[in-house]
């Protein structure tokens, strides 16, 4: 176990995912790298999605943006979940409008395609990104609006039943129905598909964390999709299995687990996989939830997109709603889901006001 005194007390996202009830509790938000920033926009035109996550320039540029703008806690990553099966051989685009489109795995054959030596050549640009984020967020200087040293540089992967859904679908869904079919009816495929995909995202978050990443997030997106037993098979086992294997290697490192729409297994997700802190989707009350998760487990979360969308008092009260339902527990401020692209930046000002009041 870490202990409090090794981390510099600027960097107070670090703090809460070590366990401290900080007050205000420190922020970000999921997808705060994206199309809500005109500056983001602006260097949308320079290169596709893929090449921005895969040079260091660009994507360190990316990852920064909110920083310098907002002085968030915590720096996500520029880059995706899908850059893993890209990385081992499968097909991929970003298809504006559409989301992405990937070469569908669904037989031995198309698993058998897959190479996960390439990984750690084809993601070099990516551990390249994340040290100089480092680099720059423990130098001497200030990045807009945030203090030298204060940012938490956050690394991350899809958790391997997600990034499942999008391998056997071929696309993004709301049923996933194909995916969780080739669980039902082809167990053994749909197993070594997940443990490949376990062993490759232990192996890429420990080189994550090697690069300069100082915490890593699981997003479980579809996790929520799975009956009770099969979320216990490919939710809560595999990530265990990742958690483990990261802690082996890092004790100090702590992970983030985002199990989207797990309702009453939250409980049980959050006592079994050994994460240190379980972010929330917005349908959860955190007021019911800091009951089912043990003590020493933080809360991520999880103010509803839309408030921000909307802005105005009624995200004011919203946020500060669930600024108060944290209280008392380690908790970082964030959102239920992804900022929505449309969100008007002025209220993500308002926002960042709101939740470091002081009150
Ligand atoms: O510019 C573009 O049009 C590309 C849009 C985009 C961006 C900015 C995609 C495509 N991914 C990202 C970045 C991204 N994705 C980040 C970066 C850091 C940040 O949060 O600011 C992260 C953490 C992700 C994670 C991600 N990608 C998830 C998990 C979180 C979630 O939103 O549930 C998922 C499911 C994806 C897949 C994906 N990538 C992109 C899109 C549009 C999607 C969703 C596809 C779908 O299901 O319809």
């Amino acid at each position: 176990m870490t202990t409090h005194t090794q981390i510099p007390p600027a960097k107070r996202l670090l703090r809460t995912l070590n366990g401290e009830a900080l007050w205000p509790p420190p922020m970000w938000l999921m997808r705060q790298a994206g199309r809500f920033l005109p500056e983001f926009r602006a260097m949308r035109a320079q290169a596709d999605f893929l090449t921005r996550c895969m040079t260091p320039d660009i994507a360190t540029e990316l990852t920064l943006q909110p920083i310098r703008r907002f002085g968030m806690d915590g720096a996500i990553l520029f880059s995706d979940i899908l850059i893993l099966p890209w990385a081992m051989g499968q097909s991929l685009r970003f298809v504006a409008g559409t989301g992405p489109v990937l070469g569908a795995i669904r037989s031995e054959q198309d698993l058998n395609a897959l190479d996960p030596a390439r990984i750690a050549e084809v993601t070099a640009p990516v551990l390249e990104t994340l040290s100089r984020l480092n680099a720059i967020l423990n130098g001497p200087d200030s990045i807009g609006a945030a203090a030298p040293g204060a940012t938490t540089l956050i690394g991350f992967t899809g958790s391997p039943f997600t990034v499942a859904c999008y391998m056997v679908e071929g696309k993004g869904s709301r049923e996933f129905a194909t995916t969780r079919q080739m669980a039902f009816c082809e167990p053994k495929l749909f197993g070594r598909l997940m443990d490949l995909l376990t062993q490759t995202t232990a192996d890429y978050l420990c080189a994550q964390i090697a690069a300069g990443a100082e915490a890593v997030m699981l997003f479980d997106s579809w996790a929520g999709l799975l009956p009770p037993d099969e979320f216990r098979r490919h939710v809560i086992a595999p990530t265990r299995q990742i958690v483990q294997a990261i802690k082996a290697r890092y004790p100090h490192v702590r992970v983030v687990g985002f199990p989207r729409l797990g309702g009453v297994m939250i409980g049980e997700y959050a006592r079994e996989t050994g994460v240190d802190v379980v972010a929330l989707d917005t349908g959860a009350d955190m007021r019911v939830v800091r009951d089912m998760v043990p003590a020493h487990i933080g809360l991520q979360g999880n103010l509803d997109p839309v408030a921000v969308l909307a802005g105005g008092e009624a995200m004011r009260a919203e946020a500060l709603n669930i600024r108060e339902a944290g209280r008392g527990r380690a908790h970082v401020f964030n959102l239920g889901h992804g900022v929505i692209p449309e969100t008007p930046v002025e209220h993500v000002v308002d926002l960042v006001r709101t939740v470091r009041e002081t009150a």
